[in-house]
């Protein structure tokens, strides 16, 4: 286990009143000339705990025009922001922060330490969590020699920060990037906007071309929210995070300015099936996601693991046709479950899918 802890109150306190002292800004068009000194390749950064409504369990939580005080020095932990370029900006292996809305975070001493507020805080959230979701696929083994896994996303992927001002991220997949917008709020202070984001990559770097039927569409919306889920749980474990809103629940923080408590975006347990579906990806996503979230549950009363389970899932993604139905997938997925993991779990997934009304 990584072992990290929340900051000291003093230290939080100092970051929610934006008076950090180690922090460096870039000067006005900085990016251009490097006689600057770098940074190291390992910093340290202040983030949410994938969001102050998770972490919390407080659903009274609100935006208040993205002021500091809105969110308490709690709910930061100080993360180490691993395999930076050491250019001093918020590059890497994995990640690179291309643009922004304010300057790009800059230090010479590897700390990025900001608040809510601070435009910055926003690149650190992006940087951290497109780097935490390709090490949790690595850890699965993707990408690892002799796994047997292929790379996911093998390169640094470009994250823009509030391009827009409506609350729309998304993702385009050439070259792999996404846009966070700034609509209630920023959709860069939850890593699970982030993270959904990343998992349109995954698929799109799996399958050229994914997402050209309804049914591939709705399980790639379908996908991102798991993915975000199971990462931001994954981290929460890694870093002794408190998860005090339901597990089942993407995007508890952006969600609070337009859901009604308690705040998710979309849910893991509508009981939608194929028959109630309105064409339209996000809600048929919820078919697919709550069958993905079912197999999670079966497969630890199985004595298998989560890892095992979403190892599977995501090796499965490479036999997807770009255009799949949901049966083809499905059958995809229970194929590889038969291989991977015996046939118990394989009946499980098959199980899962038919209950939403998706066989093969
Ligand atoms: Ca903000
Ligand atoms: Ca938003
Ligand atoms: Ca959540
Ligand atoms: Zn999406």
């Amino acid at each position: 286990m990584r072992l990290h802890r929340t900051p000291s109150f003093a230290l939080a306190a100092t970051l929610a009143l934006g008076l950090a002292g180690a922090v460096l800004v870039a000067p006005a068009g900085a990016g251009a000339p490097a006689k600057k000194p770098g940074g190291p390749t390992t910093g340290s950064a202040s983030v949410f705990m994938v969001n102050p409504v998770q972490s919390s369990g407080n659903q009274m939580l609100t935006d208040q025009k993205d002021v500091a005080a809105a969110v308490l020095p709690s709910d930061y932990a100080t993360v180490p922001l691993r395999n930076l370029d050491g250019s001093g900006y918020l590059r890497g292996q994995w990640a690179r922060v291309e643009s922004a809305t304010g300057r790009p975070a800059y230090s010479t001493t590897g700390e990025y330490f900001y608040n809510r507020q601070q435009d910055q805080f926003e690149q650190v959230m992006g940087y951290f969590w497109v780097n935490q979701a390709q090490e949790y696929l690595q850890s699965l083994g993707f990408g690892v020699p002799r796994s047997g896994l292929k790379g996911i996303v093998d390169e640094p992927f470009s994250v823009k920060i509030n391009q827009y001002g409506g609350d729309n991220s998304y993702q385009t997949d050439k070259p792999y990037r996404i846009r966070l917008g700034k609509g209630g709020v920023d959709d860069a202070e939850d890593a699970e906007v982030i993270v959904h984001e990343y998992g349109h990559a995954v698929h799109a770097d799996q399958v050229p071309g994914y997402g050209s039927s309804l049914d591939a569409g709705s399980i790639g919306e379908a996908f991102g929210d798991y993915l975000a889920v199971t990462v931001g749980l994954d981290a929460a474990d890694d870093y002794d995070w408190p998860v005090s809103a339901e597990e089942a629940c993407p995007m508890d923080w952006d969600s609070t300015s337009y859901t009604a408590a308690p705040h998710c975006i979309r849910r893991f347990d509508r009981n939608l099936t194929v028959e109630s579906r309105r064409s339209q990806v996000h809600y048929d996503g919820q078919i697919w996601s709550q069958a993905l979230w079912e197999i999670r549950q079966d497969y630890v009363a199985l004595g298998e693991s989560t890892e095992a389970w979403d190892t599977t899932l995501i090796a499965s993604q490479f036999n997807y046709a770009p255009d799949t139905s949901f049966g083809a997938a499905a059958e995809a997925t229970y194929d590889l479950a038969m291989t991977r993991d015996g046939a118990a779990a394989a009946e499980r997934v098959k199980a899962r899918f038919a209950a939403r009304g998706i066989t093969f």
